[in-house]
């Protein structure tokens, strides 16, 4: 396939009128603070250079970037549409009422919040609401209270020990689970009792009996699904099963995919909108728009979502909902469809390049967007194919693998994600040369001993590979440019 048209489209007029767009603004940047500008440039100069294969990361639109340099950065609007904390905020109205439809029509979902900033601020909006929706007012009518203005201090003890005595039950981080999904570096796992549910270990697949057997003997009052490293589709309606048995609320993270959900890649079970009661997802990565979150919901935890600024959310970013709006837009095109599907099939097409060459995947290939290698076998660590990766200009993050041997930390895994590179224009034959160029460096990596003994981080790369495969990927990058015709 060929670049999608949201970066070229309609053809070189735009790339001409982005181009001085963006000459303007790097101009007035440098009259202030020379660096900064030229960090901007440096940084464009560096993504068109490198093979990003980050599964989190893409490129935006020019007319998403250009949306998020605006004065709505300048305006305060806490609260929700039409019932502001501040006044004049009727553009701010128009902005995330625009975020919102878009973000309900692309995905059928009744209720749509576009204000959290990250995706961690989705799911603790999420949470918010859980609670408030099934613990907080009946909490509220046992002690007799209409409203929290009602509750005495001692009240308050009560149902703060109700709020933070809650269950939920996640993926594991180490399956492919996200910190946020209950795990203790995060607020989650400090609000709720947290147990995981894991992965087969000799599929690697998710087990959906086990979840349920899980289930059933915890009986969380949460059960989220999704992840962030599991290179493989989950069957949504199947949890919703699992959720309905023990009177969980179903909660589906979709930050990773939900550019394959709005593409209509995934669809029936496999789309989490139908099935979840609350949907949270980031704006940024597969989805290609700013930097963000999103939740949807159902009419049921609609009103409880709605409250989530000022309950755990600062102001809301008025720029980046109207580039979320700009994006909405843009997925809503016939051509997000045909982009979302070359990203499902370049993953396959990445995996079979790394299968084909001898290298070990968990759960053997995929099905999404992203690919987890496991590394041990190339006798290296995570952090060792990373560091070497790099050198190469390849750029990845490590990543855990169920069971890790080498913890969090140096991890066992390289996670490779295609949502940035197809947005590029790469297809199979590209995807393909990338597993060769990638094997080729993690061949010709050996780990090196520190000092005082073995080292799980150093490493060295055999001399010429990097030179030989940064000439490789450049050929292909010039082949498939970056925000072709922007010239700064
Ligand atoms: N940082 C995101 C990722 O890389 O998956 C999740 O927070």
């Amino acid at each position: 396939m060929t670049a999608d048209s949201s970066l070229t489209a309609p053809g070189v007029e735009y790339a001409a009128t982005a181009s001085e767009a963006y000459r303007a603004a790097l101009a007035v940047i440098e009259s202030v603070e020379p660096r900064i500008a030229a960090a901007t440039r440096k940084e464009l100069a560096d993504q068109r250079d490198s093979l990003k294969l980050i599964a989190s990361e893409n490129y935006a639109s020019p007319a998403v970037l250009l949306t998020m340099g605006t004065w709505f950065s300048d305006k305060y609007a806490e609260g929700t549409i039409g019932h502001r904390f501040y006044a004049a905020c009727q553009n701010v109205d128009t902005v995330e009422a625009l975020a919102a439809e878009h973000a309900r029509e692309l995905f059928g979902a009744p209720y749509a919040y576009a204000q959290p900033h990250s995706g961690i601020d989705a799911n603790l909006v999420a949470y918010w609401a859980i609670l408030a929706t099934r613990i907080e007012a009946p909490g509220l009518a046992e002690l007799g209270a209409k409203n929290v203005n009602d509750l005495s201090e001692q009240d308050w003890e009560a149902l703060r020990a109700k709020l933070g005595n809650q269950r939920l039950l996640g993926m594991s981080l180490e399956t492919g689970g996200h910190l946020t999904h209950g795990f203790r570096p995060n607020v989650s796992g400090k609000m709720f009792h947290q147990r995981s549910y894991g992965t087969d270990p000799e599929t690697g697949l998710i087990d959906y009996a086990a979840v349920a057997a899980a289930a059933r003997e915890f009986k969380p009052l949460i059960l989220v699904a999704g992840y962030s490293a599991y290179p493989r589709r989950v069957n949504f309606a199947t949890m919703r099963e699992i959720a309905d048995e023990v009177g969980a609320t179903l909660l589906v993270d979709m930050a990773h995919f939900a550019g394959l959900v709005a593409g209509k890649v995934f669809t029936g079970d496999e789309d989490p909108v139908p099935h979840a009661h609350v949907t949270t997802t980031t704006t940024h990565k597969s989805l290609r728009g700013p930097r963000g979150g999103l939740v949807l919901a159902t009419e049921e935890y609609a009103p409880a979502v709605d409250k989530g600024c000022p309950m755990v959310l600062g102001g809301p970013l008025s720029h980046v909902m109207a580039a979320k709006a700009v994006a909405l837009a843009e997925a809503r095109q016939p051509a997000f469809r045909e982009y979302a599907q070359a990203v499902a099939d370049n993953a396959k097409a990445l995996a079979d390049g790394f299968l084909k060459r001898g290298a070990r995947l968990v759960t053997g290939g995929t099905d999404n967007h992203l690919v987890l290698l496991d590394v041990t076998s190339f006798g290296l660590t995570g952090r060792q194919a990373e560091s070497a990766l790099l050198d190469a200009g390849v750029v990845t993050n490590r990543n855990s693998i169920p069971a890790d041997p080498n913890g969090a930390w140096y991890t066992s895994g390289i996670r490779f994600g295609t949502p940035a590179l197809t947005t590029r224009g790469f297809g199979a034959a590209e995807f393909d040369r990338v597993a060769e160029l990638v094997v080729d460096v993690l061949k010709n990596t050996q780990p090196a001993a520190a000092s005082n003994g073995p080292s799980k981080a150093k490493y060295t790369l055999a001399d010429g590979v990097a030179d030989r495969v940064h000439a490789a990927s450049a050929e292909i990058l010039a082949a498939n440019p970056l925000y072709p015709g922007l010239t700064l």
